[in-house]
C-alpha cells in the first residue's frame, strides 16, 4: 500500500467545483508537474495546507483554472501526503485532470482506499473508517448524527472500555492457574463473576439499540400489499404527498415494483408499492405480482390493505397468508363506500396485528398510520437517546458473539468449572470485540468492509 493514488472525489455532475485527490510519495511530485502557478511558479514555495490559485497543464495546454492545496502528512486524512485539486465541476474537467494524473504514473484508487489507508496507518480505527460511509449515505439527521458519533470514537471507547475489562480478567484466571492458591481463589472467583455481569450488561445495552441501528442506516424497508385496485398506490402518492404512482380504477395498474424513501420524524422510510396480488394469465402482470411476493420476506414492516367496499377473496386470504408471521399494520380501505364485509368480524379473527379503518383517497387514516409507524420504531427502546446506537450488521453480529461467549463464561463459574479451563471464553469475547475496531481482522474482511465504499473517499 505504498504507491500513490488517485480519485475523483466529488460526485460526477453539474455543479460548482469538483475535487481530484492524490495520495502517497509521489503526490507532491505529480502536483508539481501537473500544475502552473500564477504567483508560485515552483513546488518549493508552495505553503502545506495553503490554497494556490493557478492552472492544470497537459505540457502547455490549460486544461482548467484550478486551486491546488499540498498537505504534508502525516497530519492528513491518508497520513500520507495529499493534493487536492479544486477544479470546475461538471464531467469533462474532473475527468481530463484525473485521467493527466493518470498519465503521469499514478494508479486509479479503489474504492474506500483513501480511508483504507486512514485504517492501515493508524488514524482511524475500523468502527471510525465504517463511520466514514455511513456519513456519506445517511438519509435522515438522525442517523447522520449517530455515524458521526461513531466517527469521533464513541462506540470505540464503549468497546475499549469493555475490552480493557477482559483483559484484567485473562490476567486474573492467568495468575490463578500459575499460583494456585485455593483460599485466593474462591474470591478470584467471584470478583470475576461480577466483571463478566457487568461485562455482559454492557454488551446487552449497545445490542438493545442495534435494531434501530439499522433502521436508521438502511431505513425501515415497508412494502405495501395487497389485492389489486385496494388503493396501494394510492396510499404510496399519500404519504410521499405527490403523485409518484399512477392511479386508475383499472385493477392491476401497477405492475413493476416502486421504491421511494421518505422520512418520518427522522425515520427514514424505504417504501415499495407491489402490483396488486391475484391469480393472472397476463405475463406482464404475472412477473409483477411474483415480485410482489418475493420480497414480501426481506420487509421490515407490512402495510397490507384490504377493500371494505368489496366481498372478501381468495386473494386476500393470500395476502393473510402472506403476511402471517411478519410486523403488519392492517388498512381495512375505502371506508367511505358502503361496507362489503364485517370489520369486527375481521378484527376478531385477526387479533396480533394493528387495524386501521382509512379512506386513503380523502386523506383519513393517513396520520393514524404515520403514527403506528413512528410508535412502532421507538416502541421498547431502552435508550432512545442514547448516542451509541449500534447501526451496523457486522457490529452486531460481533457483540452476539461476544455476548455468548461471556455468558458462557459465567455459565461455567457457576457450575464450578476449574478455573484452567475458563480462560478460553474470556479471550474469545475479547477477540470478538476486537473486530469491531479492527485490532484483530482479518485481510479478506478488510477488503470487503472497503469494497462497499465508493470510489475517491
Ligand atoms: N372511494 C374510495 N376510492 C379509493 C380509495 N382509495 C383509493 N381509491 C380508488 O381506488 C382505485 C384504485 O386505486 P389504486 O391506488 O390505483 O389501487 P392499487 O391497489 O394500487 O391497484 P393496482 O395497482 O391495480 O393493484 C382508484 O380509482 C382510487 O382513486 C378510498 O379510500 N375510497
Ligand atoms: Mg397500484
Amino acid at each position: 500500500m505504498s504507491d500513490t493514488i488517485a480519485a475523483i472525489s466529488t460526485a460526477v455532475g453539474e455543479a460548482g467545483i469538483g475535487i481530484v485527490r492524490i495520495s502517497g510519495s509521489e503526490a507532491f511530485d505529480i502536483g508539481s508537474k501537473i500544475f502552473k502557478g500564477v504567483k508560485v511558479k515552483s513546488i518549493e514555495d508552495f505553503k502545506s495546507r495553503r490554497l494556490t490559485y493557478g492552472h492544470i497543464v497537459d505540457d502547455e495546454k490549460i486544461l482548467d483554472e484550478v486551486l491546488i492545496v499540498l498537505m504534508k502528512g502525516p497530519y492528513t486524512y491518508t497520513r500520507e501526503d495529499m493534493v487536492e485539486v479544486y477544479c470546475h465541476g461538471g464531467i469533462i474537467s474532473v475527468k481530463n485532470i484525473l485521467e493527466l494524473i493518470l498519465r503521469k504514473g499514478v494508479r486509479l484508487a479503489e474504492p474506500g482506499e483513501f480511508t483504507k489507508r486512514a485504517f492501515l496507518n493508524g488514524r482511524l480505527d475500523l468502527a471510525q473508517a465504517e463511520a466514514v460511509i455511513d456519513i456519506i449515505r445517511s438519509k435522515t439527521n438522525k442517523s447522520m448524527e449517530v455515524s458521526l458519533n461513531q466517527l469521533e470514537g464513541s462506540l470505540s471507547n464503549k468497546v475499549k472500555g469493555i475490552r480493557d475489562i477482559l483483559l484484567t480478567m485473562i490476567a486474573h484466571v492467568e495468575v490463578s492457574i500459575d499460583f494456585p492458591d485455593e483460599d485466593a481463589e474462591v474470591s478470584t472467583l467471584h470478583d470475576l463473576e461480577n466483571k463478566a455481569l457487568e461485562v455482559k450488561e454492557k454488551i446487552s445495552s449497545l445490542l438493545a439499540t442495534a435494531d434501530r441501528g439499522k433502521i436508521l442506516r438502511d431505513g425501515l424497508n415497508t412494502i405495501i400489499l395487497g389485492k389489486p385496485n385496494v388503493g396501494k398506490s394510492s396510499l404510496l402518492n399519500a404519504i410521499l404527498r405527490e403523485n409518484r404512482a399512477i392511479v386508475t380504477d383499472v385493477p392491476g395498474t401497477t405492475r413493476d415494483i416502486i421504491e421511494e424513501y421518505i422520512n418520518i420524524d427522522g425515520i427514514p422510510l424505504r417504501i415499495v408499492d407491489t402490483a396488486g396480488i391475484r391469480d393472472t394469465s397476463d405475463i406482464v402482470e404475472k412477473i409483477g405480482v411474483d415480485k410482489a411476493k418475493d420480497i414480501v420476506n426481506e420487509a421490515d414492516l407490512i402495510i397490507a390493505i384490504f377493500d371494505l367496499s368489496r366481498e372478501l377473496t381468495d386473494d386476500d386470504k393470500e395476502i393473510l397468508e402472506l403476511i402471517k408471521d411478519k410486523k403488519t399494520i392492517i388498512l381495512l380501505n375505502k371506508s367511505d363506500l358502503p361496507k362489503k364485509f364485517d370489520e369486527d368480524y375481521f378484527k376478531n379473527y385477526i387479533k396480533d396485528k394493528e387495524i386501521i379503518t382509512t379512506s386513503i383517497a380523502s386523506g383519513l387514516g393517513i396520520e393514524q398510520l404515520e403514527n403506528s409507524i413512528r410508535n412502532m420504531f421507538y416502541a421498547g427502546e431502552v435508550e432512545i437517546n442514547s448516542d451509541i446506537v449500534v447501526n451496523n450488521v457486522r457490529h452486531k453480529n460481533q457483540l452476539e458473539k461476544a455476548y455468548n461467549n461471556i455468558e458462557s463464561f459465567i455459565k461455567d463459574i457457576q457450575n464450578s468449572v476449574p478455573i484452567d479451563c475458563l480462560e478460553v471464553d474470556l479471550k474469545n469475547c475479547w477477540e470478538n470485540l476486537g473486530e469491531i475496531s479492527g485490532d484483530t481482522i482479518s485481510e479478506d474482511i478488510l477488503d470487503k468492509i472497503f469494497s462497499e465504499f465508493c470510489i475517491g473517499k
